[in-house]
């Protein structure tokens, strides 16, 4: 025996080392495709470094589109959306490619006036829903090069961009309703087939495209996804496009519209599963800022992204300006549309309003690049930008509203001033700034500097010190027994005073240092003190001791919920007890995926909740459309009416043991989905899984 020793040793040995190396082999292969979902905030703060400095951009829908010009029959309405809102059957939208002659375009001329303008990048259609490229792909003939114009009008862009200091960016839609392994087809497309259709097929078309654009053209600046709202996008498709874009190009920056889960016209992505780099929110500014989140507002300067050549409802140019202080004032970016027309210009109105906001950059551009968001809540002549000086801040005041009585009132701030001057004055001559009380007050002249947005810089020492009361921070605003509630506040030198009884806390007041413990229903009131004097207002708020909702007794439970399945065409929830269920049966947990067509149908799933322990519980319905939760037969949660993925949360005190549960839910068109959640006492939010589910 112990002669074979070594010979075993040695193929163990042999077996073991062929064993490693495929394992580094596999591994290697792997390691090919890089994961950039978790990246670390320092790598992500520089690849997002020039985008924040940027603030704004230039939007360009530019396709097929412009030939018809939003016109199409008696509908004078339509523009880049015009082959779904004409209902243009495909092979009619196509005879639009021998039309599309644009001989006035020039990529040269089109940056310099989107630069002139002060802005920083340009983000232009390389495909829009209708699925035409405005590029060169060996992917399909939809493309420019089968138009008589035969020039890749991206690689014209991406060049004359180059030369002139601007990022270019491609827009390019998930949607598509061209490609013919693209799917949902329209509703009203009835002739055309999807049979033989292969979505995964349509991935791979997309994602050789993409290749295209970010192989070919030089260095992109943002991926600016579209159309991912259908049923048949999801999460998971948005995470592996990301990270398939990312490694072809791993400095580029790609928008949340990559996933799914975008919460309507807002543009923000809910949840813990945000996918991509920026929130989107469309033809509207968020109220404001999102401490932590990149964003960008993208708009229109008339009613159409696409040329429509009756619009002529212009935003005015003040209107424009204004908008864009109030959005970098909440620290976001502005993505300003052009729809050139069918000859290659931008619209005679759109020029002149590029003109007049570079007029106005040219002297307060400083007051926009790299600023960051307003430390005031809110200021009633204008808005606030800042920067960072050295031992210092530098705020630019943007005054819409110039002070008749030549003093600019800057309430609440605690800082020394350093000093104050007018952006508009290159000799920065000083204005005089004297205290009053929380106020700084500055001397301006009696003319305003600009008759839109005048800008007066105020240095102050340190960081902004605003007259902000503390945050009262608790797990909800009701309990059962205790709760631990905080008072909070990131200003420096203070000490936040309390009262429990309503009144507004005074210097004799204690001092809040640890959480309090609430045993029964109490109104919590802070105030910040600094030097034995309030250098803040009072915040209030109200903490309930409440009676737990007694459990109900459940005669043989059994797993799962009963359900009821309905098909019609609603656009709020409708009365399901006056209508037919198309089917029944009991399912395991709240599940659409039963349905049996994609558009208009509703179900109502009615059951038990078994609720571990006597608690709050945090129950959140999130559905595109519309839905609404019971407990027992009390409306808890309203999520009705036609919206994307929206979610609504209820606080709720239970017993332990059953409770009745019922969910209604609708679905018209477009993307679906119906996630229940709930978050209590030991449970991290989760969706209702099937073990706490009963009929
Ligand atoms: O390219 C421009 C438009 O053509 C495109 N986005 C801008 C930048 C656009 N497509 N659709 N819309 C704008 C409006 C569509 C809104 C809805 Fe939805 C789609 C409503 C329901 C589905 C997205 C998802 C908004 C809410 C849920």
């Amino acid at each position: 025996m112990s002669t074979m020793k070594f010979p075993k040793n040695l193929i163990i040995l042999t077996i073991l080392s062929i064993i490693a190396l495929s394992l580094i082999w596999v591994s290697c292969q792997k390691s090919e495709m890089k994961n950039y979902l978790s990246e670390t905030s320092a790598e992500r703060d520089q690849r997002m470094a020039w985008w924040r400095e940027a603030r704004f951009g230039l939007f360009i829908h530019w396709g097929l589109y412009a030939v018809p010009a939003g016109e199409w029959k008696e509908g004078k309405n339509h523009a880049e959306w015009i082959r779904t809102t004409a209902q243009i059957p495909l092979e009619e939208y196509d005879k639009f490619v021998p039309q599309f002659n644009p001989v006035q375009f020039n990529a040269d001329e089109w940056v310099t006036m989107a630069k002139a303008a002060g802005m920083k990048y340009i983000v232009i259609t390389s495909k829009h829903h209708d699925g035409f490229c405005l590029f060169d792909s060996k992917e399909t003939d939809f493309d420019v090069m089968s138009t008589p114009f035969q020039r890749d009008i991206m690689k014209e862009l991406a060049e004359a961009c180059r030369k002139q200091d601007m990022k270019i960016c491609w827009y390019h839609s998930i949607m598509d309703w061209h490609h013919p392994d693209y799917l949902p087809r329209r509703e009203w497309e009835t002739e055309r087939s999807a049979d033989g259709a292969n979505f995964e097929r349509y991935i791979q078309y997309m994602k050789n495209q993409l290749r295209e654009l970010v192989s070919n053209y030089g260095e992109i600046g943002v991926l600016w996804f579209d159309g991912e709202w259908e049923s048949t996008w999801n999460r998971e498709y948005g995470r592996d496009l990301y990270n398939y874009v990312r490694n072809l190009q791993p400095n580029i920056i790609i928008n949340n519209r990559v996933g799914a889960g975008r919460s309507g016209m807002e543009g923000f992505t809910k949840g813990g599963e945000f996918v991509g780099d920026f929130g989107t929110p469309e033809q509207t500014i968020p109220a404001t800022g999102l401490a932590g989140v990149d964003w960008e507002t993208c708009m229109t300067m008339n009613d159409h992204w696409g040329y429509n050549k009756n619009d002529q409802n212009w935003k005015s140019t003040k209107d424009l300006i204004q908008k864009l202080a109030d959005i970098a004032s909440k620290g976001g970016n502005f993505l300003l549309n052009i729809g050139p027309t069918a000859e290659g210009l931008f619209p005679q109105a759109s020029i002149d309003r590029l003109k007049a906001m570079g007029e106005w950059m040219k002297v307060n551009s400083e007051a926009i690049y790299g600023t960051h968001a307003s430390p005031f809540a809110s200021l009633v002549w204008g808005r606030c930008t800042q920067k960072a000086i050295e031992n210092g801040t530098r705020l630019y005041l943007h005054v819409f509203d110039w002070p008749a009585n030549k003093s600019l009132m800057v309430p609440g701030i605690y800082n020394q001033p350093i000093q104050a001057y007018l952006l508009a004055d290159a000799t920065k001559s000083a204005l005089n700034v004297t205290r009053v009380e929380d106020a700084l007050v500055i001397d301006v002249p009696a003319q305003a500097p600009d008759s839109i947005n005048s800008v007066v810089v105020l240095e102050i020492q340190g960081q902004p010190d605003i007259s902000d009361p503390p945050k009262i921070v608790a797990d909800q605003d009701i309990f059962i027994d205790e709760l631990s509630v905080s008072l909070v506040s990131d200003r420096e030198n203070i000490e936040i005073h309390y009262t429990l009884d309503g009144t507004i806390p005074e210097l004799n007041a204690p001092v809040a240092v640890a959480p309090l413990k609430l045993t029964a229903t109490t109104t919590v009131s802070g105030r910040i003190f600094r030097d034995g004097k309030a250098v803040s207002g009072t915040i209030q708020k109200t903490f309930t001791k409440v009676t737990p909702i007694p459990a109900v007794q459940a005669t043989n439970p059994q797993p799962g919920l009963n359900y009821a399945y309905y098909e019609g065409d609603w656009e709020l929830l409708p009365d399901f007890k006056t209508l037919t269920a198309k089917k029944s049966g009991t399912i395991p947990t709240f599940d659409i995926s039963v349905r049996d067509q994609i558009e208009h149908f509703g179900f109502e799933y009615a059951g038990f909740i078994k609720i571990p322990v006597d608690g709050i519980y945090l129950f959140y319905l999130d559905s595109d459309d519309g839905s609404q939760l019971f407990m027992g037969d009390k409306l808890v949660i309203d999520n009705d009416g036609l919206h994307g993925l929206q979610e609504r949360r209820v606080a709720l005190p239970l017993d332990a043991g059953y409770h009745p549960l019922r969910v209604k839910f609708f679905d018209k068109t477009g993307g679906d989905g119906l996630v229940v959640s709930i978050k209590g006492p030991g449970i991290e939010k989760q969706r209702i899984g099937e073990a706490m589910l009963f009929h």
